[in-house]
């Protein structure tokens, strides 16, 4: 009998997760714990680390997962990893649903770099208000270009104090493109800072950028061990359903 991991969080995550319980295909949504609230998803969810790939064998084994999904975001780079060792480890089936990096359009006018610190080394010298839309996780380097005025987007309150002034919007997205076009628009933003994401949750930042004619600092996704990797909810459904024919 088929009994499914997805190791979700994204939005793409949650559509899987809707498609698997119709299917009334036995599941596990799986969050990180990173946020106070996480949306609630239609299967039995477990919130927080698996304790490293070994620690996510020994809950592939407990559990009797028979296959894995891997819905992350592109940037969660370690739990994907982890997820590759642990399903060779065990055996197990893996796939990864993954949606197509963001294409620069030719009106686009990015900068693109590989990683947060080239990012900074990015932004110019002299002060100018930027907008970091990359979270709350990784801004600790920014503070070395600490002569920009910069406004933030947390998906909670910021608990500690930040590592440089700067303006908090708090708000989990999936955000509208007139929204965004308001936001940029009344705080004076000259600078935009992305990771390429991908997806429909955070593109109308770049979407509003193109119209402004804004430049947009985009950060390549890390690179990620080969493993069987497809973009829609159906091929992930039909994986499952093809195993469910074979062994059923
Ligand atoms: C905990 C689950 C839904 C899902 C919403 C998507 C869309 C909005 C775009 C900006 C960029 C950012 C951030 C972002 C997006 C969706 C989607 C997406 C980017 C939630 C969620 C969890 C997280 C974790 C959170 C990170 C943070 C990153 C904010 C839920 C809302 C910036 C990524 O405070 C923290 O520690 C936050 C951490 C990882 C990156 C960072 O380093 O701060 N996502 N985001 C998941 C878990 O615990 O397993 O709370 O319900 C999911 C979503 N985030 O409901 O439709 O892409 O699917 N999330 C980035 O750089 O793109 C926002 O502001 O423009
Ligand atoms: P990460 O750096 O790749 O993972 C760090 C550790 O967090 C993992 O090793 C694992 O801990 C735990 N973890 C991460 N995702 C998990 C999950 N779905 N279920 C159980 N444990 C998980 O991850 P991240 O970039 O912080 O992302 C955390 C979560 O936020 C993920 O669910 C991701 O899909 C979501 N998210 C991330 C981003 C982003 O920009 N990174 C954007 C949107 C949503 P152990 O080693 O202890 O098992």
């Amino acid at each position: 009998m088929t009994r499914a991991l997805i190791l979700g969080g994204t939005s793409d995550a949650s559509v899987l997760a809707a498609a698997i319980a119709r299917a009334s295909i036995d599941a596990v949504y799986s969050y990180g714990g990173r946020t106070r609230a996480p949306a609630d998803q239609p299967l039995p969810t477990r919130i927080g680390g698996f304790g490293g790939a070994s620690g996510l064998a020994d809950y592939i084994r407990r559990e009797g997962i028979t296959h894995v999904i891997d819905a992350t975001h592109p940037f969660a780079a370690e739990m994907s990893r982890n997820a590759v060792e642990a399903c060779t480890e065990t055996g197990t089936p893996l796939i990864a649903l993954e949606r197509a990096p963001w294409i620069k359009a030719s009106a686009d006018n990015w900068i693109e770099v590989v990683n947060v610190d080239a990012a900074v080394a990015a932004l110019p010298d002299a002060p100018a208000n930027v907008f970091l839309a990359i979270g709350r996780q990784h801004i600790a380097p920014f503070a070395a270009k600490s002569q920009h005025s910069y406004t933030l987007r947390f998906v909670d309150p910021p608990e500690a104090p930040l590592p440089f002034a700067a303006d908090v919007i708090v708000s989990r997205g999936p955000f509208t493109l007139d929204g965004e076009l308001e936001m940029l628009r009344t705080r004076g933003i000259a600078w935009i800072v992305a990771r390429n994401s991908g997806g429909d949750g955070a593109r109308a930042k770049i979407d509003a950028a193109r119209l402004l004619g804004l430049p947009v600092i985009m950060i390549s996704r890390p690179e990620l061990p080969v493993r069987l990797r497809v973009e829609s909810v159906g091929e992930v459904v039909q994986w499952l359903g093809h195993r469910i024919c074979l062994g059923a």
